[in-house]
């Protein structure tokens, strides 16, 4: 026998599968599909990070279990091509961005297929081909033609040394996610997608998706939904009513003052009351610079100004209030006012202590000496008129039916979903394919000239002004309306790259598809994507934003599903060995290529499964994948003590039945490391005896298949197992094989026993319940009826209890 040497063996498995396109999924089968998903890269200079492997392997895992279970697995990969790295790249070294594209894509290719991963590689996509961005433009057309998407006005999150609009999602602590520069304001006319028309269902479809639960907690916060309503306060010597929303307009009698954004529409309207308007002006100019973040923050000092000459009436009070500013009011939010109840809120509790404003507590026991008392779901109002004695729910019913009778205001419901900022001023981009008539407004261009193909430019540097340089082309610039014919001009800047990756898992299931995004028949029979696997940074954007096509598409009759996916699981990052993030500045990145030539693909693919809990961030350790590469050279060295035998031994028999049914259970719960340590124990009790048979050896190389695929087919081969590992089926285990201690259980039914069963010594409430659910006297007596209760006193009895 040889000795293992991945390098020779993993190349000559991966042309194997290359050349037999063995994992290539069939459109047209009567196979029952499973279609699994992973976050496709961005394709940076970098090359592949360790993280990447982490998930790819664990669904990888999962892909090659499902084939051997019979189920028809489509597992694609792609490339998430167009955005601002590479655009930076290739203005840095004059080098067009498709250029530096291809090559990252080769590279990262070629990095994936060194790691063995089972991606049906015929149905590669990539987002800037123009095959591919062809639908981009068209699926964006019809949200135009839907009237999803509209430009507008706005003052956006601007990156002044990225030059481009950012989404609030991709400000992170008040800085441009990309560069880390902090993020202002600065009003541009934007392209906009109306996600917000979308919130609600975005927030109720949750209910019938299976997410792991932070991923919906984030997503359910991040839409925001908040119940309350709109009040209207009149300003004193005016016409005028300043608009607020509270979702406690139980605490009116307590709103002793009240603040408007610094962008607040009255301020200008009324400057000429204001006594102060220039200190107030002065005010606004600092808050510009601030971003939404920093000006919400908490515990952030309280700064703001009087609106002096301006004075608010509460409705209820009819008491005189002061009107200040501040910037912990937010123009994007709401009515981009509020009434200030410092008594109960903790901003304007800061607030009111710092500028000395009133403040009285509606809350029977409230003790607002020292801080705001803001757990008040429970108390009885006070010092509130005809609320006095009422709890807050019925408070806040009785204050809105009040106003509402005065005509002051209404329920309302607000969500912190903003519409979605889709343009980037930016040349590596899908273009937008519109064009502005001065006659017809903004036109589509005809869907069968699609794709714009995106033009050829010399300098891909952001214009001074802002614009795309798209912008400087005349000869794109200067078209005619496709409506009219008269002269117009096209639309300059691009698309997000949330864009193409908003979709691509549709054009997986039929990416060379011409006529459509993909077949009907295509979409019916793959979608909706069993199970997606991606990162945590990814909820509030590319998950958000393509459930949002999704449905979208859903409602114009272009896909079956209104959700796209089923699952979804997300996993933790690689640390460097120093526990800190990898990067280059820290000096503590791994390169999976080093690993992949010093030990093997499916030592790295070990290791990186047995890191440490799939969810969890794990921390890199040498030593970890030392010995991970021990291990799968103890699995080569079952070589020489396998005899032959089509029967497990005796004595491992009931352990490999345990194993199977664990290491089956284990990967499919994202546990391939406990599924890996059982393996582990499995190998050390084969080398306690020194011989194993074939048929031992056979399961035990089909378990650990999907983690170390190339080394499990070659021992396959040399040792002749029959045919090639690849076209085995999954192995079953017998249950009662698994159970050491066996007893008998009696099983009553209203203090009845009916008929017993046999379970392990040690069962749980849960192992008991399935074993007598199997029992066909189960069904007579539970058929049509509810169980209301079960008891199981271990060891002994099983009682249930229908009604
Ligand atoms: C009075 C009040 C009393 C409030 C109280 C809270 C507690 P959510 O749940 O996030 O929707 N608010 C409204 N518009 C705002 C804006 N544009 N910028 C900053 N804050 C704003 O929060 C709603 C509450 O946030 C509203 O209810 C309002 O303060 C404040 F004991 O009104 B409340
Ligand atoms: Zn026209």
């Amino acid at each position: 026998m040889t000795t293992y040497n991945p390098n020779k063996i993993e190349k000559k498995w991966q042309d194997f599968w290359d050349k037999n396109e063995t994992y290539r999924a069939e459109n047209d089968s009567n196979k029952e599909k499973f279609y699994a998903l992973v976050e496709f890269p961005y394709p940076s200079g970098q090359g592949l990070h360790v993280g990447h492997p982490r998930p790819y392997t664990a669904l990888d895992i999962v892909a090659r279990k499902r084939r051997y279970q019979g189920y028809n697995v489509l597992f694609p990969m792609g490339w998430d091509a167009f955005g601002l790295p590479t655009e930076n790249f290739a203005i840095k070294n004059k080098i067009h961005p498709r250029v530096v594209t291809e090559e990252n894509v080769a590279r990262f290719k070629k990095q994936l297929k060194s790691i063995g991963f089972s991606f049906d590689w015929s149905r590669e996509v990539n987002t800037t081909d123009p095959d591919y961005y062809k639908w981009t433009q068209w699926i964006f057309l019809q949200m135009f033609k839907h009237g999803l998407a509209y430009k507008s006005e706005m003052p956006i999150n601007w990156c002044p040394s990225c030059k481009i609009g950012l989404a609030n999602e991709e400000v992170i602590a008040g800085n441009c996610e990309r560069c880390g520069h902090s993020v202002v304001h600065k009003v541009k006319s934007q392209w906009m997608l109306a996600i917000t028309k979308y919130a609600q269902r975005l927030l109720d479809d949750l209910d019938d998706v299976d997410y792991i639960e932070r991923v919906k907690t984030q997503q359910r916060n991040w839409i925001g939904r908040s119940e309350g309503a709109e009040i209207k306060f009149s300003i004193k010597d005016t016409d005028e009513n300043l608009d607020v929303f509270t979702t406690r307009p139980d605490t009116i009698f307590g709103a002793t003052y009240m603040v408007v954004a610094p962008e607040h529409p009255i301020i200008e309207k009324y400057s000429d009351r204001i006594e102060n308007i220039d200190e107030v002006n002065n005010y606004k100019e600092e808050v510009n610079k601030k971003s939404d973040f920093e000006r919400t923050e908490l515990s952030k000092e309280k700064t703001g100004i009087e609106l002096k000459g301006l004075r608010a009436i509460n409705p209820l009070t009819k008491k005189e209030i002061p009107i200040w500013i501040s910037d912990y009011v937010l123009m994007s939010y709401g009515k981009g006012a509020i009434m200030a109840v410092p008594a109960h809120d903790e901003r304007d509790y800061a607030f009111a202590k710092k500028f000395n404003q009133q403040i009285i507590p509606v809350i029977e026991g409230a003790d607002v000496s020292k801080e705001a008392v803001v757990d008040i779901d429970k108390g009885i109002m006070i010092n509130s008129g005809f609320l006095n004695g009422l709890t807050v729910k019925e408070a806040i019913k009785k204050s809105v039916e009040e106003l509402e009778k005065m005509g002051l205001a209404h329920k309302q419901i607000n969500f912190k979903l903003r519409d979605w900022v889709f343009s980037r001023q930016r040349y590596w981009g899908e273009p937008i394919p519109l064009v502005h008539c001065d006659h017809c407004g903004w036109v589509p261009i005809d869907e069968k000239d699609l794709p714009l193909v995106l033009p050829d430019v010399e300098n891909y540097e952001p214009t001074d002004d802002g614009e795309s340089p798209l912008s400087k082309i005349d000869s794109w610039v200067n078209t005619k309306c496709p409506k009219c014919g008269r002269d117009a001009k096209r639309e300059t800047d691009t698309m997000p790259q949330w864009a193409g990756s908003s979709w691509y898992f549709l054009r997986y299931t039929d990416n060379k598809n011409d006529n459509a995004f993909a077949s009907k028949e295509a979409l019916d029979y793959w979608t909706p994507v069993d199970w997606y696997n991606g990162g945590m940074e990814h909820t509030t954007l590319h998950l958000l934003y393509s459930r949002f096509w999704h449905k979208f598409l859903y409602d114009i009759g272009q896909v079956p599903t209104k959700e796209p996916y089923i699952k979804r699981t997300s996993h933790g990052m690689i640390l460097g060995d120093n526990g800190e993030k990898m990067s280059k500045s820290r000096g503590n990145v791994i390169n999976p290529d080093e690993i992949v030539s010093e030990y093997g693909a499916d030592t790295l693919r070990t290791y990186e499964m047995f890191i440490g809990d799939f969810e969890k961030n794990a921390p890199w350790s040498d030593n970890g994948v030392r010995g991970c590469r021990r291990f799968l050279e103890r699995v080569w060295n079952l070589q020489t003590i396998v005899k032959e035998g089509n029967e497990y031994s005796p004595e491992f028999e009931s352990t490999i039945h345990k194993t199977i049914k664990k290491v089956s259970y284990d990967y499919e719960n994202l546990k391939a490391n406990t599924a890996i340590a059982a393996l582990m124990s499995l190998l050390n009790d084969f080398n306690d005896k020194g011989e194993i048979t074939k048929e031992d050896l056979r399961t035990y190389l089909i378990l650990l298949n999907p983690v170390a695929p190339h080394i499990t087919e070659e021992i396959w081969e040399a040792q002749d197992l029959g045919g090639y590992l690849n076209q085995v089926s999954w192995p079953e285990y017998d249950e009662s094989k698994t159970i050491d201690d066996v007893i008998e259980i009696p099983v009553q039914f209203n203090g009845k026993v009916r008929f017993s069963i046999e379970a392990p010594k040690d069962a749980d409430k849960e192992t008991v319940s399935e074993l007598a659910k199997k029992n066909d006297i189960y069904n007579q007596y539970t058929e049509g009826k509810t169980i209301v209760k079960e008891i199981y006193v271990p060891g002994r009895i099983y009682n249930i209890v229908v009604k």
